[in-house]
């Protein structure tokens, strides 16, 4: 471990495992750049000599000797960010671990840093950085403050912009006011707030720094403060953007919240469904969805002309083998745009993995295989292939030519639903088309083709909202939000 003066800085996001397996989709990885980084970076002196690197679009270069070296660790990256931090340890840096990951696992990240940061980093961060420079720098950092008012801005000029499809990723409050027992949430906030927001004149003026007209809010749920909500639309309402973000099922209905979105420029949800079943909820935690009309929400987000992705996730206790055909069949009747399946995943830390760790359920620990897409406990109704068989099947089935043209003429409008089938097999039938535009590095030439090539919103949004233009967002798959 090395502390002295430090000149040469290195944030690092190495890549995913997944984003490294020859089934990678490249498209998915290259959709938004590494904002946490790029917000920690906001606290270092500017006129140090700072690199910010993400392993999805770039090869790292690890010839390098940085005095100080900043890594962000999710589940399926562990491996790889503790070889990295090891290696640039021997090369005599200081090495610091952040993330879901760590905050998850201290004991198992800590011998590879010299200091760990569990929960947010805007308050502990900057601490650490005064402690470094007076040459006391903690082991362990645990974030008892939660607050975003007076954050400096995002270093966003840090960020290589033309290899995103979303540059203008951002978020807006932090946490979640809800208890899911399968989110990282709760063990990620842990200590204190779960959920806060940004002053919104703060959230307002981050926009209007944001170049183009396209924004991706990275937030869990952009609805959960329904005042700070609805001021932060109607702040937008005139500034002539098109956004995406993600709410829960109870908020789309509980007042007008949507309608004041959807006039400010909101085309896209991501809306956790997750199950069809009032007990898989239950069981989940879910409460925030119980009784409430999932067709309803439909018909409200279709009504306002809002694309929905929505979430599913199979192999809740309480699943039996009709699971998978029973929700693809209930999507494509209800016009779902784009869906994002998930096979249940007990993430350290959350409490359903202390439950299913108590019962002796989970089968793996590798942490590689925690990325939604293997069977890593042991499910209740279902055996793990065929839980694994049946998550395939439903992906197929979803994008089925015939699906997508079944679930776009659920809408009743033909806008809608040309919209719709443009959407889906934009992103989900092009792949090689997206893997080549990545690889001759043209991907941000994509983004006014693919707003130019949106269809225009529907009579309600448009009637009520500035964005009378054509011009719309796409109703990409974050494939990560809300397990
Ligand atoms: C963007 C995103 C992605 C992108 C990631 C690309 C990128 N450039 O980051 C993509 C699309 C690739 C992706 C994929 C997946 N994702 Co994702 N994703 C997100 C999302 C929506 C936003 C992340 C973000 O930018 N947050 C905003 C920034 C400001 O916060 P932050 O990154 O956490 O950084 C802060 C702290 O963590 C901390 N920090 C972080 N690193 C460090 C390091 C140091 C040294 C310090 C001091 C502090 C520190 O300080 C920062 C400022 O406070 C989050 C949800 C969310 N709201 O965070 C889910 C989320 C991270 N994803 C999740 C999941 C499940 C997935 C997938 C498995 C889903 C799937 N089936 O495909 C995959 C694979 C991820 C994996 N295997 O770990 C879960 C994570 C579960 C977990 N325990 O790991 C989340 C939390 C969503 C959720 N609510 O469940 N995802
Ligand atoms: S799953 Fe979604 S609604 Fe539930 S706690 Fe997590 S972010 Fe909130």
């Amino acid at each position: 471990m090395r502390i002295g003066p430090v000149k040469r800085v290195k944030l690092i996001l190495p890549a995913l495992t997944e984003a490294t397996s020859p089934f990678w989709r490249p498209i998915k990885y290259s959709l938004f750049p590494p904002l946490g980084l790029a917000t920690l970076a906001a606290y270092l002196d500017p006129d140090l000599e700072i690199s910010l690197q993400d392993e999805h679009v770039e090869k790292l270069n690890l010839d390098d000797q940085p005095d100080l070296v900043i890594i962000q660790v999710y589940i399926t990256n562990a491996y790889r960010a503790y070889r990295i931090a090891d290696h640039y340890r021997r090369r005599g840096a200081y090495v610091v671990l952040g993330g879901l990951h760590v905050t998850s696992l201290p004991e198992e990240a800590a011998p590879h840093a010299d200091s760990i940061f569990l929960g947010p980093g805007e308050h502990t961060f900057p601490q650490f950085l005064q402690d470094l420079a007076a040459g006391t720098p903690q082991k362990l950092y645990q974030s008892p403050v939660r607050t975003l008012q007076g954050l400096p801005p995002i270093r966003r000029d840090l960020i290589r912009r033309p290899s995103y499809l979303v540059p203008n990723s951002i978020v807006v409050s932090r946490g979640c006011p809800h208890h899911c027992t399968f989110c990282y949430k709760d063990a990620f906030f842990a200590g204190g707030r779960g959920f806060y927001t940004q002053v919104v004149d703060d959230a307002l003026a981050e926009i209007s720094r944001l170049p183009g007209r396209h924004l991706y809010f990275l937030d869990d749920h952009l609805f959960g403060n329904p005042r700070f909500a609805d001021a932060l639309f109607h702040g937008m309402k005139g500034m002539g953007r098109v956004f995406q973000g993600a709410a829960t099922v109870d908020s789309i209905l509980r007042d007008d919240l949507i309608k004041a979105a959807a006039a400010a420029g909101l085309r896209s949800l991501f809306v956790g469904f997750e199950t069809l079943s009032d007990s898989s909820l239950k069981g989940a935690g879910k409460r925030q969805n119980l009784g409430r009309s999932y067709r309803e929400v439909v018909r409200r987000l279709d009504d306002l002309g809002i694309m929905i992705n929505g979430s599913f996730v199979f192999g809740l206790d309480g699943d039996d083998g009709d699971v998978f055909a029973r929700t693809v069949d209930w999507a494509i009747d209800n016009g779902i745009t784009t869906a994002t399946f998930h096979i249940l995943t007990p993430y350290p830390g959350t409490a359903l993995f202390a439950e299913m760790n108590a019962n002796n359920r989970i089968e793996s620990r590798n942490w590689d295989l925690y990325d939604t897409r293997h069977v890593v406990y042991r499910p209740s109704g279902l055996s793990p292939d065929d839980l694994k068989t049946g998550y395939d099947w439903a992906y197929e089935e979803f994008y089925r030519w015939n699906s997508i043209l079944r679930a776009a003429s659920a809408h009743e409008s033909s806008k809608h639903q040309l919209k719709h089938f443009c959407y889906s097999t934009g992103w989900k039938k092009f792949e090689r088309a997206w893997d080549l535009v990545i690889r001759i590095k043209q991907l941000s030439q994509m983004r006014p083709l693919l707003e130019a090539v949106l269809a225009p919103v529907n009579r309600v949004a448009n009637s009520i909202g500035p964005e009378a233009s054509p011009v719309h967002a796409r109703p990409l798959t974050v494939g990560s939000h809300m397990v």
